[in-house]
């Protein structure tokens, strides 16, 4: 039986509003534990990290918070590994984005360890590939993906213990709509693969994730980045960082059900929901209806096959 382990990171050190650092809580509002076990899964809650308090303060050469999303996401990384180690299947709730630093580099370190084939499936409407040179905020949220790829400042890219944590070709973005003007050369330049809106209108959900799917083994670790500004602001107004365009419920869900289809999902991120943008915590719900769909909530049809 597989058992899952919740670990909370209750901050929004990296973003440029404040709020999502009650996102644990509303995930747990939302009834994540619950859903879970409804699925025979074995859920362990660890509660919430601690770390650094938000001083909110203006960017220091190009960053803000430098030091405490230093210190959370060192954390964060500990205990990432430390479930993994044990055989369990961690879910980061979020906390901003910046948190996929220690997240994925714990990933990334388990698997190299273990001889696994790791990918990164990266749901957001951002790239999240800015450098301290490229970004027009100083916002660590917005640069995850290059730390881990081994651009940014050494605080941020030793963690884990190898710089790159991780090669750019493992990662496949998806929904992607909103890239800063550098950023957006700087993807070219490294050959991310991305799925962008563009994509999806032209080709569907369907083609982009047979695409950012295929290829996958038995000794595959997939690893879902799920930042909730992926989806359709219409649907998910919970969020600081929305943009329109996203994908709509049913994109989504088909998204998260193609996942549940590869059998492969060994870690979870759920990041950026913002209860102070929502609406009767209806982004959490969502969201939580959407990682239903992620441990293969069935349908009549799938049950039938
Ligand atoms: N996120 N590209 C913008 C920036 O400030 O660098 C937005 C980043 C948003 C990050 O939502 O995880
Ligand atoms: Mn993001
Ligand atoms: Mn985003
Ligand atoms: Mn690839």
């Amino acid at each position: 039986m597989t058992t899952i382990q919740l670990i909370g990171a209750p901050t929004d050190i990296g973003a440029g509003s404040r709020g999502a650092s009650m996102g644990p809580e509303a995930l747990r509002v939302a009834g994540l534990i619950e859903m879970l076990k409804a699925h025979q899964l074995n859920v362990i809650d660890s509660g919430n990290l601690a770390g650094p308090t938000n001083p909110w303060l203006p960017p220091v050469e190009g960053y803000r918070h430098l030091e405490e999303v230093a210190a959370w996401n060192q954390s964060l990384h500990e205990a990432s590994y430390a479930a993994l180690q044990q055989g369990h299947l961690p879910i980061i709730l979020g906390g901003d984005h910046c948190l996929g630093i220690g997240s994925i580099s714990a990933v990334a370190r388990y698997c190299r360890e273990k001889g696994k084939d790791l990918r990164v499936l990266w749901l957001d409407a951002h790239a999240d590939f800015n450098t301290s040179e490229l970004t027009p905020t100083g916002n660590i949220h917005g640069m995850p993906v290059a730390v881990l790829c081994g651009y940014g400042p050494k605080q941020l890219t030793r963690i884990g213990g190898r710089t790159p944590a991780i090669n750019p070709d493992v990662v496949h973005q998806i929904g992607i709509r909103s890239v800063d003007e550098g950023e957006k050369r700087f993807v070219h330049q490294v050959g991310l693969e991305v799925f962008d809106m563009r994509y999806i209108d032209e080709y569907g959900m369907r083609e982009a994730m047979e695409r950012a799917l295929a290829g996958m083994t038995e000794n595959t670790h997939l690893h879902v980045s799920f930042d909730v500004d992926f989806l359709d602001p219409s649907i998910a107004p919970g969020v600081a960082t929305t943009v329109p365009g996203g994908p709509t419920y049913r994109e989504a869900q088909l998204c998260m059900e193609m996942i549940a289809d590869t059998g492969r999902m060994a870690s979870l991120d759920i990041m950026e929901v913002n209860p102070a943008y929502d609406v009767k915590n209806q982004t959490a719900l969502l969201a939580v209806d959407l990682v239903d769909s992620l441990f293969g909530k069935s349908t009549l049809m799938r049950d039938s096959k």
